[in-house]
C-alpha cells in the first residue's frame, strides 16, 4: 500500500495542512503518518489563531520514534507544506535522508508555500530563501503555484511558454517531476485556471473554470493528491486528470455550501472516484 510520511500543520478547526491532506489521501486508499509541525485552533487566514508551533526537536522526536519502529523502509514520500518556522526545514531534510537511507526509491515531495500571485509572499522572510537553496534541490517533487515557480527560478512566467522554460529551471535545480497550480497566461480563455504537470517523460496540462474563491488548504489537498495518484499509478497525466477533477469538484462544492473552509467530507466521493471531467492534453 502507498504510504505517505506527511510533516504538516495540524488545526482543529478546518482544513489547511495535515487537516486538509489526510483523509483525502486516505480516502484513495494511501496509508497516511501525519507529523505535525503546529497544533493551531484554526488556520491563519483568520488572522487570528491560538495554540503552538512545534518546536523543531519535537518534530524530530516524532519522527525519529517512527524510525524506531523499522518502518522507514515502508514509506514511499515524504510530504512537507507550509513551514512556519524556518528550523523544521533541517529536520524535514534529516527525514528525507533517513527515508531514503532505508528506501532508495521513495520520494521526496515538497509543495513550496510562500505565497500567490494576489496576496504575494506571506511566509516569514528566510522561508522562501531557504526554500530555493537548500530545501527544493533535495526534492523529488515539487508543486508551486505559477508564483512560487517564478520566485525559485527567478523569473516571472507569464506565457506558456515562459512556464514551461521555468520549469526547465527548476527541474536543474533537482525536482524532476513539478506540478504548476494557479497557471494564468494571457492567451489562454477568460476565466480558466490552468494546472501544468512535468516530468522527464513529457508535460501536460489541464483547463478548468475559474472558481469564485481561494480556499485555503485547496493547495494542500491538490499537492497530496498529485503526489498520492502519481505514486499510484506513474501516469503523470492520469494523476493530472484525477487532481484537477478532484480538486475543481471539492472547491465547487465548497463554494456551494457558503462556507468557508473546505467541504472534504461532503465531498469526499470525488476524491475517491474522480469524475474526470477535464481533458488532459500533451503540450
Ligand atoms: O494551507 C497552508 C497552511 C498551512 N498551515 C497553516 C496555515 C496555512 C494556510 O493558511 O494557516 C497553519
Amino acid at each position: 500500500m502507498t504510504t505517505i510520511l506527511s510533516i504538516q500543520s495540524h488545526v482543529a478547526y478546518g482544513h489547511v495542512g495535515n487537516s486538509a491532506s489526510v483523509f483525502p489521501l486516505q480516502r484513495i486508499g494511501v496509508e497516511v503518518w501525519p507529523v505535525p509541525t503546529v497544533n493551531f485552533s484554526n488556520h491563519t487566514g483568520y488572522g487570528a489563531w491560538r495554540g503552538p508551533l512545534i518546536p523543531a526537536a519535537d518534530v524530530r522526536e516524532v519522527i525519529t520514534g517512527v524510525g524506531e519502529r523499522d518502518a522507514f523502509a515502508e514509506i514511499d514520500a515524504v510530504l512537507s507544506g507550509y513551514q512556519g518556522g524556518a528550523d523544521i526545514a533541517e529536520v524535514i531534510l534529516a527525514a528525507v535522508a533517513e527515508v531514503k537511507a532505508a528506501n532508495p526509491a521513495a520520494i521526496y515531495a515538497c509543495d513550496p508555500v510562500m505565497g500567490n500571485a494576489k496576496s504575494g509572499c506571506f511566509v516569514a522572510p528566510q522561508i522562501p530563501v531557504l526554500l530555493r537553496e537548500q530545501v527544493v534541490p533535495a526534492a523529488d517533487l515539487i508543486t508551486p503555484n505559477q508564483f512560487e515557480l517564478g520566485y525559485l527560478t527567478g523569473t516571472e512566467p507569464r506565457t506558456l511558454e515562459d512556464t514551461l522554460d521555468a520549469v526547465e529551471r527548476a527541474q536543474a535545480m533537482g525536482p524532476q517531476t513539478v506540478l504548476v497550480t494557479s497557471v494564468e497566461r494571457p492567451d489562454a480563455p477568460a476565466d480558466t485556471l490552468e494546472m501544468l504537470a512535468v516530468t522527464p517523460a513529457g508535460a501536460w496540462i489541464v483547463q478548468t473554470p475559474r472558481l469564485p474563491i481561494k480556499c485555503n488548504g485547496s493547495g494542500d489537498v491538490t499537492a497530496a493528491l498529485f503526489t498520492a495518484h502519481l505514486l499510484q499509478t506513474s501516469d503523470p497525466a492520469l494523476a493530472l486528470g484525477r487532481t484537477a477533477s478532484s480538486v475543481f469538484d471539492l472547491i465547487e462544492t465548497t463554494v456551494r455550501s457558503g462556507r468557508r473552509e473546505l467541504q472534504l467530507v461532503q465531498s469526499q466521493e470525488a476524491i475517491a472516484h474522480p469524475r474526470m471531467q477535464f481533458e488532459v492534453t500533451q503540450v
